[in-house]
């Protein structure tokens, strides 16, 4: 497949296993997993196309099961799924990039996880400057995530490194100055 071709497929990847699955007949099961038959049916597309989407994807969106038989998005939906990542030890510091527009908000209420089911926050400033160059200008927040679990907050990795938490105060937030 083409470059291109990757990106498109990842894309509607993306759209049925996160948000959409009824779009194309498919239901996910409890922790978001679906039939890999199923779902090149579904999408008319063949296994190697799934498996070439899945292995040269840039974010490593979406994962296999053990078995290769049943594949799911690694973080992102907003259908009701439990992915059960287990509570993780994060590093002292998260980040989480985001665009001006949103800052005076965020810097009230702290980040919420809007449509998705949790805060996405990043490992290094790199990714979240990325993350956050999605929407305009990038704006990168510092997440004091020591001192939120020692608030008793609850952390989890997602199979792709992303860190999920339900919240985080505007207290443990800090504006890093050029990111
Ligand atoms: C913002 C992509 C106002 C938040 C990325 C963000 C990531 C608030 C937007 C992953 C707010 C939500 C997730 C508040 C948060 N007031 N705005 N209180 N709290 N926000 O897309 O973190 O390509 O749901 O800053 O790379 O941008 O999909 O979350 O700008 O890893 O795999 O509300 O999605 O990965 O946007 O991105 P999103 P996100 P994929």
């Amino acid at each position: 497949m083409s470059p291109a071709d990757v990106v498109r497929l990842s894309k509607r990847l993306s759209y049925v296993l996160r948000h959409r699955p009824d779009s194309v007949g498919l239901t996910l099961d409890d922790a978001g997993w679906v039939g890999v038959d199923e779902l090149l049916g579904a999408l008319r597309v063949t296994r190697s196309q799934l498996e070439e989407v899945v292995a040269r994807n840039d974010k490593q969106r979406f994962a296999l099961d053990g078995s290769g038989t049943r594949i799911r998005a690694s973080q992102g939906h907003s259908v009701g799924v439990a992915l059960g990542y287990a509570p993780a030890q994060p590093p002292a510091e998260l980040f989480h990039g985001t665009t001006q527009r949103f800052l005076a908000r965020i810097l009230v209420e702290g980040l919420r996880p809007g449509a998705r089911h949790a805060v996405h926050l990043s490992p290094d400033v790199g990714t979240a400057r990325a993350v956050g160059a999605r929407r305009g200008p990038p704006v990168v927040l510092r997440v004091d995530a020591a001192a939120m679990v020692a608030e008793g907050a609850v952390f989890s990795r997602s199979a792709n490194g992303v860190w999920l938490v339900d919240a985080v105060p505007p207290g443990h937030l800090a504006v890093l100055a050029a990111p």
